[in-house]
């Protein structure tokens, strides 16, 4: 953790506040993929000191992501009865402010899609939403390889034909957290009452969805311009994401965690709600096969080093995953 005064001005480097203290901060990773030769080294110090960046000249159309968010706001636009007639989310469909099957919740709405239920009506939702999957699976496979390559593992694609796969166990997430204002004289807050939108939660921000680690391989979201996202470094401080609507957000996974025996860590994170602005985000996360077996790679364990972890199938980890509470650490439960 640095000050403000000691970071000099480099444009790749993202300068994230801490939560404790706002005159201390932390610099994140820029990647810009159009260097691949930097970038597989600057993504592999990413992944172990953060688990975490940002990517640059990424390749996937803005116009499409306009698009997409569009049609997003355009559903979370809609009077909550019409909304309500998108299946539950049971774990998959529309959801409002209660996450997962075990009484987590957090101010947030969301359509929770995956391979198994995206829509296949021919509207302009599902081939757009289905056209952003399919390109940001790609960006997701170019990243995979590219961390191969500065781990110096092979295949090239050892990592990246679990998301090319067929199978791949694929899930894709809108969110929209609705602005509110924190007022310390204010009763609240009242997840219900949309249109209150001065809340307040003991001067605290409201949290739009809790802390957690993401259980998949890699995690790309995106977001309109509207902050929210805090990180959590290796030393327990959290730090707040500035927003960035035209770069994507990277996340290191559960899985990759054990693939690279720890090396990698899973970031920790969470999302507070803006006081002032909505947040619409767009979340792929990127799974295998449910058969494929993981445990840490050969070529990964340094001469005299344990493997850490016992050899799962992600159907078992994600099973496992649907019965903890989204803070849980769900990958404890598989140490050696
Ligand atoms: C976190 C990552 C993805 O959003 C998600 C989430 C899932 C859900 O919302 O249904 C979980 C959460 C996520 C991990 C723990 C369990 C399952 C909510 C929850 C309490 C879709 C996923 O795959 O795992």
């Amino acid at each position: 953790m640095v000050m403000l005064s000691d970071i000099e001005s480099n444009p790749l480097l993202e300068i994230c506040p801490s939560i404790s203290n706002k005159t201390k901060y932390t610099r994140i990773p820029i990647i810009d993929l159009a260097c691949p030769q930097d970038a597989k080294h600057l993504i592999v110090n990413a992944c172990q000191d953060y688990g975490f960046f940002k990517v640059i000249n990424h390749g996937v159309s803005p116009l499409l992501v306009s698009k997409l968010e569009k049609e997003a706001i355009f559903f979370f636009n809609m009077s909550q009865s019409e909304k309500d007639q998108h299946v539950p989310p049971n774990p998959l469909g529309y959801g409002k402010n209660k996450i997962g099957p075990n009484g987590d919740e957090g101010r947030v709405e969301y359509l929770l899609l995956s391979s198994s239920n995206f829509p296949t009506n021919g509207g302009v939702f599902s081939s757009l939403a289905k056209e952003y999957v399919e390109e940001v699976r790609k960006l997701g496979c170019s990243i995979l390889e590219l961390m191969a390559e500065g781990l110096e593992i092979e295949p090239k694609n050892v990592l990246s034909r679990m998301l090319s796969d067929d199978n791949a166990d694929t899930v894709f997430r809108l969110n929209h957290y609705p602005p509110c204002v924190n007022l310390e004289s204010e009763p609240g807050p009242n997840p219900d009452s949309y249109t209150n939108h001065r809340t307040m939660n003991r001067g605290r921000p409201t949290i739009g969805f809790g802390e957690h680690t993401d259980p998949q391989l890699i995690t790309i979201a995106r977001s309109n311009a509207t902050s929210g996202l805090q990180i959590c470094l290796a030393d327990g401080t959290w730090v707040a994401v500035p927003h960035d609507d035209s770069s994507f957000f990277i996340n290191v996974d559960d899985l990759l965690q054990v693939m690279t025996n720890g090396r990698f860590r899973s970031v920790k994170h969470r999302v507070v709600a803006d006081s002032l602005k909505s947040r619409v985000s767009m979340i792929y996360f990127g799974g295998p096969p449910l058969m494929e077996k993981i445990s840490p790679l050969d070529s990964l364990i340094e001469p005299g080093e344990e493997s850490m972890y016992h050899e799962f199938t992600w159907f078992e980890y994600k099973s496992c995953t649907y019965k903890t509470r989204l803070a849980d650490n769900r990958l404890s439960l598989f140490h050696k």
